[in-house]
């Protein structure tokens, strides 16, 4: 009846349900929504994980003894209910120091004051669990192209990360970094805007083995590219260390909509290559209950998320177990890719030594794929006629 468990692996981000709905056009819909309440409520709708900002739990102004206070708060919630901490991040776009980035700000002492703002809620992610250490750079870019020089803003970046790498190292922390790319919004243009740019960056770092990435559904459709491809891409170089699941309809603005909603097509793929490609990580919401909702729309918004995470992990299985499916799958030679080109023992001297006469090139050309049967059969299985 695609009831959640905390097997299931669902988290979310405190700024999610709390989200009050302050946007570019208008104040808040929602009053504030204390992290605890948020855990406790999060824990009986059948989430096993809850991840934060710093500020999603205490002030940017907060004194230390505030901040106690309010972290103590939320680990009593944490504690209570069992659910855990797998993922944090750094608010580094809130405030106005951070208007032209953190890392990458101009101004060196915001980079300063940036970089150790990170490494003050490493301390405390680590110490509530976390496993991986977000870094969503929404602040580091531009609205025009004489105020950022890109190659420079990289060498500061890769600054940023090299020097919080090594701290993680120093202190023997378990703690890998997930960065989170976004093609804009807030910054006209945002630095790391795919998965792909994102994926040579960290080629270019000390610690590369302790970086990988933490995909957006929305903001990877945002670029106009195909999400579930950009998963398994980064599946495949090994780094896929987080995601964020949520909806989006085409290229727009960052819509955030609950997961399922929007592209659910690419929902569909999404799901599917989570579930085969050997991702065993988290399954994180980040989306926005819209304006429209009060606190029963926000719950009934995060229950939906999961409810639809499910029942497009049973269609994927459905589809994957089905005769026909394996049937088609094999029509369009799917079997045949995985391999590879040459035999054991073969060189390329061998492919050149092969006779392609007129015939064998015709018929090769003029063979279907099959695509289209194998499209219609995940839409039967996506549509409930299977
Ligand atoms: C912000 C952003 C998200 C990021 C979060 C992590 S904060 O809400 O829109 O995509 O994942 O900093
Ligand atoms: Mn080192
Ligand atoms: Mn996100
Ligand atoms: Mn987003």
């Amino acid at each position: 009846d695609y009831t959640p468990t905390r097997e299931d692996k669902f988290s979310f981000g405190l700024w999610t349900v709390g989200w009050e709905g302050v946007d570019v056009f208008g104040s808040a819909v929602r009053a504030p929504l204390a992290p605890a309440d948020a855990v406790n409520k999060l824990a009986e709708l059948g989430a096993y994980g809850v991840t934060f900002h710093d500020n999603d739990v205490f002030p940017f102004d907060a004194t230390a003894a505030q901040r106690a206070d309010h972290v103590a708060a939320f680990r009593k919630a944490l504690d209570e209910t069992g659910v855990t901490v797998p993922m944090a991040t750094t608010n580094l776009f809130g405030h106005p120091i951070f208007k032209d980035g953190g890392f990458t700000a101009n101004h060196r002492d915001v980079r300063r004051f940036a970089i150790r703002k990170v490494a003050e809620n490493i301390d405390l992610a680590v110490e509530l669990g976390a496993k991986v250490y977000v870094c969503w750079g929404g602040r580091e870019g531009a609205e025009s192209g004489g105020a950022k020089d890109v190659r420079v803003a990289l060498d500061r970046m890769k600054e940023a990360y090299d020097i919080l790498g090594q701290y993680v190292l120093d202190q023997g922390y378990d703690l890998k970094f997930a960065v989170e790319p976004k093609p804009n919004e807030p910054r006209g243009d945002i630095l790391l805007p795919t998965i792909g740019h994102a994926l040579a960056f960290i080629n270019e770092l000390e610690h590369p083995e302790m970086v990988g990435l933490n995909p957006e559904v929305g903001h990877e459709e945002m670029a106009g590219v195909n999400f579930a491809h950009g998963i398994a891409q980064a599946l495949w170089h090994g780094k896929l260390f987080h995601v964020d699941l949520n909806g989006q309809h085409g290229p727009r603005f960052d819509q955030d909509l609950r997961f399922g909603a929007g592209n659910l097509r690419g929902a569909f793929w999404a799901v599917d290559t989570l579930e085969n490609g050997g991702y065993d990580g988290p399954r994180h919401f980040d989306f926005k209950p819209p304006r429209t909702e009060d606190m029963e729309g926000v719950w009934e918004s995060a229950r939906g998320c999961m409810r639809n995470y499910l029942i497009l992990r049973e269609k994927s299985r459905a589809f994957r177990a089905d005769p026909e499916v394996q049937a088609a799958l094999a029509a369009s030679k799917l079997d045949e890719l995985a391999r590879p080109t040459l035999a054991e023992g073969e060189t390329l001297a061998t492919l050149r030594e092969e006779d392609w006469d007129d015939a064998r090139i015709e018929a090769l050309a003029e063979r279907g794929m099959g695509f289209e049967r194998l499209d219609q059969l995940a839409m039967d299985h996506l549509l409930g006629v299977a």
